[in-house]
């Protein structure tokens, strides 16, 4: 039996009042894909209010909206033309504000997506900026000459000139710098050409994203994810710099320093207790411990993503993947469950950018039972869990074979590259597409065995996935036993149950590849989360950690409360039990 600890496993007492987020179970949306009120084969927010009676029967407690700001949609909104408007495709301000009212009606809180590392080159502000090199917005963006000595040529969109300020390699392939012949300068985007970096280092830009912020909290909004704000403070750099951009500006010089100025402007003033988590990609727990400190007054928590590219495969190239091994991810999540000593975590497994947990991790052909244990596992841990939409269903990736079927900026920016530039064989390059596209999780929401899911009277601006027919909400809700129905519990169990979220946390075995067995302590009471992560019967390990006697509390193989007492000695594909004692 080896014991693992985070090395500092959460204290059992939380210090001070609790804030609500930190047993609060979020919900993501990801508007595009939600529901459909008006045919156009798009979500929209007016869908949203329609079915929020289905986020409350699950039983969440806040909403986190990916962006419906107005936005050319190069990169599905994460490419903002207007922060204080809504994109038409998605309604108007008058019905953000009937969603704002009527969530609260249902004591749900809403969290928008901030995208303030970056803008669209729509927005007015870089409109403006491209008017030339003394135009009142250019140092809100980050403009650089060509590199010196060296000889630039027009190649095409998104190609190397070969004079770029340096080497840096966008997110989404290709060069981080984009030409403008106007001004004979480059400027900066880590991601998409279409979404140009911001300036924080310039007073007037930090100034704008507060006063905005602060607009939305005057509509009432309860808080934000802050979409890859681990980037904002570029580092400085030299015209040798190579590799990815976003990897290179992770937590830069003045990052801790913005956000505890944003903290003061706008969440420490804010006049009810907000929730914000900072997408970071690329920190490390002893960066995401500076920047969730409950003393250090910058974020609540952060969304980091060591656990979610276990599976990136040579050169960290998630398109290459490898097979995950089950102790990495479970030492992982033992790991980052320290932060919750002196700050709080995120717990997610699947959102708009990964593809399903069940079809990545899990097994389809056991989709309820390998969807549920990772489920329960997940929850098992501190921290506050997100379910991603489609996930309480166990929706499965999209599992699309020709490359025209995807839509994502940054799958189509892999393919172009990797196939039309780089010659690689289009079977093995779409066999990575397949497994880890981001439109493996963007496919509709599946509402019904209907049309469409139910999703649009219209047609879908993605393909709907053909098992909607089996896999869709209205044989589940209700229905004790369906996946929405776990979820509910667990849900359920997150707000009744303290020790999820102020208990120790022990991981048991971590090196045995089938086995996960997490044991919570608080009080005087003891939670045993165990479960066979493999499709094959388990026999209890000789010599493993054995389980208390106990109530079932939880169980996704027969109902809780039945196997009361009885030994754990072997678990079938995919069971999961908690086990109070
Ligand atoms: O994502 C940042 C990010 O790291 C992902 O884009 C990327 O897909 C990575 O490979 C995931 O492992 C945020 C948003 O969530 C994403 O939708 C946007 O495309 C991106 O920032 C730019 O705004």
């Amino acid at each position: 039996m080896t014991r693992v600890l985070p090395d500092q496993a959460p204290s059992g007492i939380s210090t001070g009042p609790a804030p609500w987020w930190r047993s609060a179970v979020v919900y993501q949306i990801y508007p595009r894909s939600f529901a459909d009120s008006n045919g156009d084969g798009v979500g929209d927010l007016q869908s949203i209010i329609d079915h929020l009676d289905h986020l409350v029967a699950l039983g969440v407690d806040a909403v986190w909206l990916s962006p419906v700001y107005r936005s050319p949609m190069a990169d599905n909104g994460y490419d903002i033309s207007d922060y204080q408007d809504v994109d038409p495709i998605f309604g108007d301000l008058a019905t953000m504000d009937r969603l704002i009212a009527e969530m609260h009606a249902r004591g749900l809180r809403l969290v928008m997506d901030l995208v303030v590392n970056h803008t669209s080159d729509r927005h007015a502000w870089f409109r403006d900026a491209l008017g030339g090199r003394g135009a009142e917005h250019r140092d809100w963006y980050i403009w650089r000459d060509p590199r010196p000595g060296a000889v630039g040529h027009d190649s095409g969109p998104g190609q190397w000139r070969g004079d770029e300020p340096n080497h840096w390699v966008s997110a989404f392939s290709g060069p981080a710098w984009a030409w403008d012949e106007a001004s004979g300068q480059y400027y900066l985007h880590l991601f998409a050409p279409g979404q140009p970096d911001l300036n924080w280092e310039n007073p007037e830009v930090r100034a704008a994203v507060y006063q905005m912020m602060n607009w939305w909290l005057g509509r009432g909004v309860d808080g934000f994810r802050m979409d890859v704000i681990n980037l904002i403070s570029k580092p400085d750099w030299g015209p040798d710099d190579a590799g990815p951009g976003m990897n290179a500006c992770s937590v830069g010089p003045r990052l801790h320093e913005f956000l505890a100025e944003m903290n003061r402007q706008v969440m420490g003033a804010a006049d009810k207790v907000l929730m914000t988590v900072g997408e970071m990609p690329a920190v490390t727990l002893e960066e995401a411990a500076m920047v969730s400190g409950r003393d250090r007054h910058e974020l609540d928590m952060v969304f980091q993503f060591e656990h979610v590219w276990l599976d990136n495969g040579p050169d960290g190239d998630k398109f290459r993947p490898v097979p995950l091994r089950l102790p990495d991810m479970k030492r992982n999540m033992v790991r980052w469950a320290g932060l919750c000593e002196t700050g709080w975590n995120s717990l997610y497994l699947g959102n708009h950018d990964q593809p399903r947990f069940v079809s990545r991790w899990g097994d389809e052909a056991w989709r309820e039972r390998s969807a549920t244990a990772w489920a329960a596992m997940l929850h098992a841990h501190p921290g506050t869990p997100f379910v991603f939409q489609g996930d309480e269903l166990a929706m499965t990736s999209a599992h699309f074979d020709r490359i025209e079927q995807y839509e994502d900026v940054e799958t189509l920016g892999y393919w172009r590259q990797a196939v039309e530039l780089d010659g690689r064989d289009p079977a093995e390059v779409m066999a990575g597409v397949r497994y880890i596209s981001r439109d493996n999780a963007r496919t509709p929401v599946q509402w019904t065995a209907g049309p469409n899911a139910g999703f649009t009277g219209g047609t879908p601006w993605l393909a709907v996935n053909p098992n909607h027919d089996a896999i869709n909400a209205a044989d589940q809700v209700g229905r004790p036993g369906s996946v929405f129905g776990f979820y509910a519990q667990l849900c359920r169990l997150r707000h009744e149950m303290p020790i999820l979220t102020e208990g120790s946390i022990e991981l048991f075995e971590p090196d045995h590849e089938r086995l996960w067995h997490l044991r919570r302590r608080y009080r005087d009471q003891t939670l045993d989360a165990v479960a066979n992560m493999s499709s094959e019967l388990l026999e209890w390990p000789a010599g493993a950690e054995p389980v208390p006697d106990g109530r079932v509390v939880l169980s996704n193989a027969e109902p809780s409360g039945a196997a009361q007492g009885r030994p754990v000695r072997e678990l079938g594909p995919w069971e999961v039990r908690w086990i109070l004692s």
